[in-house]
């Protein structure tokens, strides 16, 4: 077996633990989003939509009930055009991974083939089939449909860790107040936050993140609503400087932060800060970075300036049945930047390495961070 079979046979066969999700446990009904329409209606899908067919407005799409935008999106990417985007390639991975035919001319036998599934049996069934044993979501209690669940007294499948997002709770009048109430019901993981520019969090954010030890994680260089006409797929990105970052990790030794980066241009910024400071974790290659060619330069590129140390992916996930994709798609391009550093070494690594190491990048140094 070459060096490249023996790398993806091992990180093929790792756990993963995925520390950036908006998906949510079953146990939170509608909000676990799930099926063809949903993932054909993904935000991304609808931005790729209308720029393939700008005679429809935005306005005149989203006037579309979901089972029409669908479709339009079907026609329009899959069948009119081949699937050559990310995205696109990825709604493949999943249809093929459930046996349905990703050349289907409209999506009759997949309407059907989810319209049958249980809710209970499909989430073991995708969990299984990408390979995750844990998840964290992103919990957002100023979201009233979310909130109702959480006051509703719901207890979430243990694998969907919940993950406190404070970015529109920094706002609140008695900030201290809401953090140790939504700490005390949801009891997450880590608290996060998006930003454009880096900046220090409200004190209050840090004192509890040292009170109850939780990772804070930062998103970093989302510019939101550049075309509002979008919605949630009109969001864009700007290369920031991280110079705050390092005054923030060396002022608050005693915090972890998660740091991922949108731009491009931040990736080697990033590994530059956590090669200064091993309270900060890079996590994942976020959004626009999440695709094969920018997720083997991100991975390379940390190999090469942290070794094992940093966790290569989150799948950011909004639909469950994307975690199949976004899993064997990162999988691929992970073990293809590890293959090429094992290759760089003088001595060979054994298979027992490999799983190691594998197991490490995949799920093991997430797992230590999330408490899972
Ligand atoms: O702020 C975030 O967590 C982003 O991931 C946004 O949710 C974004 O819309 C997204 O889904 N990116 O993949
Ligand atoms: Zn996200």
């Amino acid at each position: 077996m070459s060096l490249a079979e023996r790398v993806a046979r091992a990180v093929d066969a790792a756990p993963i633990v995925d520390l950036h999700t908006h998906l949510f446990a079953p146990q939170f009904g509608a909000l676990n989003l799930w099926g063809i329409d949903e993932l054909l209606t993904y935000h991304y899908l609808v931005a790729e939509t209308l720029r393939a067919e700008p005679k429809v407005s935005p306005e005149a799409f989203f006037a579309r009930d979901k089972a029409a935008q669908a479709d339009l999106v079907w026609d329009a990417l899959f069948v009119r055009r081949s699937p050559l985007s990310e995205a696109t390639s990825g709604v493949a991975t999943v249809l093929h991974a459930f046996g349905l035919d990703p050349a289907a001319k409209d999506l009759r036998e997949a309407r059907a083939f989810f319209a049958a599934r249980r809710v209970e049996q499909h989430v073991e069934d995708v969990l299984r089939l990408a390979g995750v044993t844990a998840l964290a979501m992103t919990n957002d209690p100023t979201d009233p449909a979310e909130r109702a669940v959480w006051e509703a007294g719901v207890a979430p499948d243990p694998r969907f860790h919940a993950a406190l997002r404070v970015d529109r709770l920094v706002s609140s009048q008695d900030l201290a107040r809401e953090l140790d109430r939504w700490i005390a019901r949801m009891r997450p993981r880590y608290l996060a936050i998006s930003v454009e520019e880096v900046s220090a969090p409200p004190r209050a954010v840090l004192d509890v993140c040292r009170a109850h030890d939780l990772p804070f994680a930062m998103m970093i260089g989302v510019t939101r609503a550049v075309n509002p006409r979008l919605g949630v797929a009109g969001d864009g990105m700007r290369a920031v400087s991280l110079a705050p970052l390092e005054r923030l990790a060396a002022e608050n030794p005693d915090v972890r932060f998660l740091i991922t980066t949108l731009a491009r241009e931040n990736t080697h910024a990033l590994c530059v800060v956590a090669r200064k400071f091993a309270n900060v974790l890079p996590f994942g290659c976020w959004w626009f970075m999440n695709n094969p060619s920018l997720i083997e330069e991100t991975t390379s590129m940390r190999l090469e300036m942290l070794g094992p140390t940093f966790v290569p992916q989150h799948s950011d996930a909004r639909v469950l049945d994307q975690l199949i994709y976004k899993w064997r798609h990162a999988r691929r391009s992970i073990a293809s930047a590890l293959s090429r550093r094992y290759a760089a070494m003088s001595v060979a690594p054994t298979d027992a390495q490999i799983e190691r190491d594998a197991r490490a990048l995949l799920g093991g140094i997430a797992g230590e961070w999330l408490g899972a």
